[in-house]
């Protein structure tokens, strides 16, 4: 028989599907199904982590246009940033020209991977008609109050000459004479991070903390460990303002003021010997004012790096009342105290805090037990702090009282409310580098910063010229400007924007890519978010898929937009590994991504593991999918060229071979539906044995015999699009495979569910299980078994239900009747 040989037809189909539009999602469909895929950052070349990536989204997207959806599933380039700054240097070229050459070779890569997007709407980040939108957006979020420009001691990476933001700190343990310590180093560059003071921009991502903490919650949809990685980073901690009222001799301008502190822990209330004030706190400097002393410590701590001062602090002779004891406890100023967390005050409870403890030590003042530990816990006073829960004592009327009784019963004091605080800290967008959106303002010494007017946007990215700092910094012509609301000379900024901004709406630029008066259709946005499935690494959870929940619900309140989530589904898919390590160009273990060709590399891809599992890279798995290819072809080839012998009765019948067939379409589809594309193929592979039983033994009824073949040609359509149309085309259909309807069974496919115990052994008894659902649960599992085999599934649930004491809850109760 003929042999397939996918690298000879992969022009001829990525031809005809482009002149027939295939993969075009018209501008006024009605909510397309929008499957998007983490555009890749223009680094080169692809990789086979955005194979896995692609092969995902694009056989989802295939599955759902052959279903008949109109399908949005576009690609861009995410263009900024300092790695092709880097690259520019050294090859001796610009960022711009090394840019655009990534994007033509992985344009041209991805085309050959067969992976059908719809190229109208591609997007470049680094274009200046995409830019202007950063700006644009910048400023209404400006004029929203949703920028702030701060003087920030801000993460400096020596190496890169850049600022970092928290998230690109990456910690590492290292070797010292004292045993490991812990580093914070750059995360591209591995460089110890250092600090600077700078002026800076920030984005208030802090004002949504406790909505974007919330929702999450109700994001059915996200994988629970990404849920829990953004609840964590957010850090919603619940507890207690207290207000200390300040003494101060009656004359003096602090009399009469309180400060605020922030607790977790209001049941040591009792155990408060003394008040921290953080060095930027109002308070701390309205003493400074008087106290040269007081003055100097704030200075120095503002000067170095934060952590840097640590236990130090300076007792500012002020005192404060406590709101229970109405003792007057000292007040100082500390540098372990941080001044964006909370208040920027803490009482310190040094019998039970850490660091109030080591704070009290270095500075001898009193250590007072407040609560006495339970159970079999033991407390060692004073000389090591006792941090848990536990029994109040020395707290008055509130002895005996459970910690967490105590905090409920201390929230009615006048003096305490309930407050809620948020790890989050306002997201730094400012890099002193080239790549990236010029931030547009223009500074004035008589206006301060002044937004660029929305007709002067964008402020184009002057020409590159290499220097070792900031290329904008050092550019006269960039800098010098005049300012837009005076007139007079001023200077433009030459901060660039982080490039997560560039991807925090770029989904919402695919809608409309070449609107010229706005960055985004809010008509087209409002029927087409959200998008309904989106694909990409877990190593996103954080940043850039935090940043997107925040930009959408910004852009809500801006009235540009009606959803306030942006991604209904995520799907984080792992990552491929050979020789067990993470396959990588920099652990030198990368394989190309057409080096086995590409359809076979991304059915190999699809068929090794569940998207969101890893797995490995081997050559031997790499053939079982070539030749699962071949045995498709083979099989078809065979028939539409009369080689197998078949009944010609014209009565169709083969109930057996009709039947098999629509299970088979009943659980491809599930599959389908589910992700499980390695499922999808293990179905596809039995169906196909099925099939050559036929060809080996018995000969098949004509007719069901060629409608199992073209139901297995469009099943496997998705996964394989150049086979798909490959074996279309051998069956001489019309059209194409890729435009083809999805195939529907004739016969209702009765499929039994059945919740139960898990008990593997017995699992394996019911070999028709059709599906394994995954619950939440790990104990429990879910299976689906077919028609016929649900009396036996039954009769094992029952058993296992028996031998494990927990009955086996049979949902779908008509089935079993
Ligand atoms: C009194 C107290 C007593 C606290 C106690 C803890 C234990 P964690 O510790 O991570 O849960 N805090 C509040 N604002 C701060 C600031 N600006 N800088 C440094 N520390 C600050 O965080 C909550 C605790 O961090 C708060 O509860 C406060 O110390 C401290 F036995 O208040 B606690
Ligand atoms: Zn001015």
């Amino acid at each position: 028989p003929q042999r397939y040989n996918p690298s000879q037809v992969t022009e001829y189909w990525q031809h005809v599907w482009a002149e027939e539009g295939v993969y075009d999602c018209p501008d006024d469909a009605e909510d397309p199904t929008y499957v998007l895929g983490m555009f890749p950052y223009t680094s080169g070349a692809l990789h086979m982590g955005h194979v896995r990536n692609y092969a995902i989204t694009d056989a989802y997207a295939r599955y759902r246009r052959m279903c008949g959806d109109d399908v949005l599933h576009p690609m861009g380039w995410d263009a900024f940033g300092l790695p092709a700054e880097n690259a520019a240097f050294e090859r001796d070229t610009d960022p711009e020209s090394w840019t655009r050459t990534c994007i033509e070779r992985m344009r041209d890569e991805l085309e050959r991977m067969g992976f059908g997007y719809d190229w109208s709407r591609e997007i470049t980040t680094c274009d200046p008609e995409y830019y202007r939108w950063n700006q644009w957006l910048f400023t209404q979020f400006y004029e929203e109050g949703l920028v702030d420009y701060e003087g920030a001691a801000v993460n400096w990476c020596p190496d890169c000459e850049t600022v970092l933001a928290d998230a690109q700190v990456n910690e590492h343990e290292r070797e010292a004479n004292t045993g490991t310590e812990t580093v914070e180093v750059c995360w591209r560059c591995e460089t110890p991070v250092g600090r600077r003071e700078l002026d800076q921009w920030f984005l208030s991502i802090t004002d949504y903390a406790a909505e974007l903490h919330a929702d999450l919650d109700d994001l059915d949809g996200w994988p629970e460990g990404v849920r829990d990685i953004q609840r964590n980073w957010i850090g919603r901690q619940e507890g207690a303002r207290v207000a200390f009222e300040i003494d101060a001799p009656a004359d003096d301008a602090l009399d009469g003021d309180a400060v605020d502190v922030f607790t977790t822990r209001l049941d040591t209330l009792f155990g408060a010997t003394y008040i921290a004030l953080s060095p930027g706190h109002d308070l701390a400097d309205a003493i400074a004012v008087e106290d040269e002393a007081v003055a100097e410590y704030v200075d120095s701590v503002r000067a170095a790096d934060p952590g840097e001062g640590g236990m130090s602090g300076v007792d500012t002779g002020v005192t404060a009342t406590h709101p229970l004891t109405g003792e007057a406890i000292p007040v100082y100023v500390a540098a372990y105290v941080l001044d964006d967390v909370g208040t920027g005050a803490v009482m310190g409870v040094p019998a039970h805090n850490e660091r109030d403890h080591a704070f009290a030590t270095e500075q001898d003042l009193p250590i007072e037990q407040v609560i006495e530990p339970i159970g079999d816990a033991t407390a060692d006073l004073p000389a090591d702090p006792y941090t848990e829960d536990g029994m109040l004592t020395a707290s008055g009327e509130y002895d005996g009282l459970a910690s967490a009784a105590a905090r409920e019963q201390l929230q009615a004091h006048d003096a305490v409310e309930s407050d809620v605080t948020y790890r989050l800290r306002d997201w730094l967008i400012s890099r002193q580098r080239y790549w990236g959106t010029p931030i547009p303002i223009v500074h004035c010494d008589e206006c301060g910063p002044v937004p660029v007017p929305e007709d002067d946007l964008p402020v184009e990215l002057p020409e590159y010229v290499q220097t070792t700092g900031n290329p904008l910094a050092e550019n006269d012509e960039f800098v010098e400007t005049t300012c837009p609301e005076c007139g007079g000379p001023a200077e433009r900024e030459t901060d660039t924007m982080d490039t997560f901004v560039d991807s925090s709406w770029y989904f919402l630029r695919y809608l409309s890519p070449d609107l010229d008066d706005a960055p985004f259709d809010t008509d087209v946005a409002d029927e087409w978010l959200p998008v309904d499935v989106y694909v990409g690494g877990e190593e996103h959870a954080i940043l850039h898929l935090l940043y997107i929940r925040f930009f959408t619900r910004a852009l809500a309140d801006l009235g540009l937009l009606d959803a306030r989530e942006p991604v209904e589904q995520l799907v984080n898919q792992g990552t491929v590994l050979k020789d067990g390590k993470k396959m990588s160009k920099s652990k030198g273990n990368a394989i190309a991504p057409h080096e086995y060709g590409a359809e076979t590399t991304r059915l190999f891809v699809l068929s090794a593991a569940h998207p969101r599992q890893d797995f490995e890279w081997t050559v031997k798995n790499v053939r079982t999918a070539y030749e699962f290819q071949q045995e498709l072809y083979g099989m078809v080839a065979e028939f539409s060229e009369g080689e197998i012998e078949s009944r010609t009765e014209s009565e169709p019948h083969d109930a057996y071979l009709e039947r098999e067939i629509d299970r088979t379409i009943a659980a491809v589809t599930t599959e389908y539906d589910r992700f499980r594309f390695h499922q999808v193929v293990g179905e596809l592979r039995r169906f196909a044995r099925l099939l050559r039983r036929y060809r080996d033994y018995e000969p098949p009824y004509k007719y069901a015999y060629s409608r199992a073949l073209r139901t297995l040609a469009a099943l496997v359509a998705p996964i394989a699009p150049y086979l798909g149309e490959e074996l279309w085309h051998l069956l001489g259909e019309d059209g194409l495979a890729a435009g083809a309807d999805w195939p529907t069974a004739l016969h209702d496919v009765d499929d039994f569910r059945i919740e139960r115990e898990l008990v593997r052994n017995t699992l394996d008894d019911v070999r028709e299980i059709t599906d394994v659902v995954d619950i939440d649960d790990p104990e429990r599992i879910e299976i689906v078994v077919a028609q016929d085999w649900k009396y036996r599934a039954y009769g094992i649930a029952r058993e296992a239900a028996a031998d494990t004491a927990v009955v086996g809850q049979v949902m779908d109760d008509e089935a079993v009747r």
